[in-house]
């Protein structure tokens, strides 16, 4: 059977982290002029060290590479599937140096717009080639981009313990390290789960089952607990560490309002993602009430997206990332928006974005106006061994790799040893069994 002219075997094969190329006799090669250089190969490749990822390697006919990321936690194949179906044969003969129209080929040609799935095809792609044009020119990707507009990116990391005095210790090891910013996430009394807090403190993977874990919400319970939780942090610590939260979806404006307000005299340098932002004004209700800053928007896919939150300035910080967000192209723009109206960037950076994606997401961060802070959660070391990089911490900084393009690859020899392996995201239930957000 075919699928968009390919052997179904074709897109078979790639599921169980064995690669297929795609021969050239297919190509609908567009874009580019004669004796141009072109796109002759991309391989999807699916692999699991640790977790699921999700890479696109694009190979131009002169021997450069470019890698994106692609990875959509709990949704991996449908990316994977797109790629290869409806992507990957209208790479092949084009010219890698046109990005800006290879992006728009690819969202105005799929007529179906927007949503995680296509705009995660399209930031794989799209990453892919500012990598290549970034080696062709002999310079770090944000070199392309203007340039430094500061030494590092200031990141943040996970403390997360389910007790109060546990995560206090946590804390305490992330300042050790040189972290100027923590996000703080206990258990609540008398919720078995709650987002965030995970068995070892440094690695959290979510999506830790085939089917989704089904796990039990308490707003009122987590309500009253989280104050006290920050009024402790902030006594241990003082005024100066940065302190952040993340909701992770589950109030609704007046709720988060009440949260936002309760917290104000421990001066969190964020509140994330307190509601669901599909109702993009109900955020008004939460700025009438706190002056807690917002953070939004690591579920976001386009600038459509966060254009109200943002020219309302009903948000502080914007999260979308490489990714998710339709790559370096993408967010560049929604981060231009964002330097308009006083909103700076957070980008999501949690461990099931690949170091692919948070190598590109640092380029933008030493390079935009208006960078505010980037998330870091730490890969574990096989993943670090899958992905080759050059970004390193120092000192609660993250640096860019100075090295041609991304400066960040992948191992397909040792991809190809860890298979895929189905795991979906819990949901998420109140006490009365009612579906809720996780
Ligand atoms: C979270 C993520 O890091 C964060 O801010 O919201 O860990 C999120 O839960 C996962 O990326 C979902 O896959
Ligand atoms: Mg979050």
């Amino acid at each position: 059977m075919e699928c968009g002219g390919h052997p179904m075997e074709t897109i078979a094969s790639v599921r169980y982290g064995r690669r297929e190329r795609v021969s050239l006799t297919e190509t609908t090669g567009s874009g580019a002029e004669e004796g141009h250089v072109r796109i002759v190969d991309a391989r999807v490749i699916v692999t699991c060290p640790g977790r699921n990822f999700v890479t696109l390697k694009v190979v131009t006919d002169d021997g450069v590479t470019g890698v994106g990321d692609a990875t959509l936690n709990g949704r991996e194949l449908a990316v994977a599937s797109y790629l290869t179906a409806h992507v990957v044969p209208l790479l092949i003969g084009r010219d890698p140096a046109r990005i800006e129209d290879t992006w728009q080929y690819l969202y105005r040609g799929a007529y179906w717009r927007r949503g995680p799935v296509t705009m995660s095809a399209i930031a794989a792609v799209d990453t892919a080639l500012w990598d290549i044009k970034g080696k062709v020119a002999g310079l770090p990707v944000y070199q392309l981009l203007g340039g430094r507009s500061r030494e590092g990116a200031t990141v943040y990391g996970h403390a997360n313990a389910p007790a109060v005095d546990e995560v206090l210790t946590e804390i305490a090891r992330y300042v050790a390290l040189g972290y100027r910013a923590v996000r703080v996430q206990t258990g609540v009394p008398g919720l078995a789960a709650t987002y965030g807090v995970g068995g070892d403190g440094q690695f959290y993977e979510p999506a830790d089952a085939a089917i989704p874990t089904e796990t039990v919400w308490d707003t009122d319970a987590y309500l009253h607990h989280v104050p006290g939780v920050f009024a402790r942090v902030r006594a241990e610590f003082g005024p100066q560490l940065k302190l952040l939260h993340d909701v992770h979806h589950r109030l609704t404006p007046i709720e988060a309002a009440r949260l936002g307000k309760s917290l104000e005299p421990y001066g969190l340098t964020w509140l994330e993602d307190p509601v669901p932002a599909e109702l993009q004004e109900g955020f008004r209700l939460i700025r009438q009430h706190t002056t807690t800053p917002i953070a939004v928007g690591e579920v976001f896919n386009s600038v459509w997206d966060c254009h109200q939150l943002i020219s309302e300035q009903l948000v502080d910080y914007i999260r979308a990332t490489v990714v998710h967000a339709g790559g370096i192209t993408h967010l560049r723009r929604i981060f231009d928006l964002a330097a308009l109206y006083h909103v700076r960037s957070g980008s999501h950076g949690a461990s099931d974005l690949s170091p692919v994606c948070l190598a590109a997401a640092l380029h933008l961060d030493v390079s935009i106006p208006n960078f505010g802070l980037q998330e870091y959660m730490r890969h574990t070391p096989d993943t670090d061994a899958v992905f080759p990089h050059g970004y390193r911490f120092d000192g609660g900084y993250l640096l860019p790799s100075e090295e041609p393009g991304l400066g960040v690859d992948i191992d397909e020899d040792l991809a190809a040893r860890h298979p895929y392996r189905p795991a979906s995201l819990p949901v998420n239930r109140l006490p009365d069994g009612s579906m809720h957000n996780w």
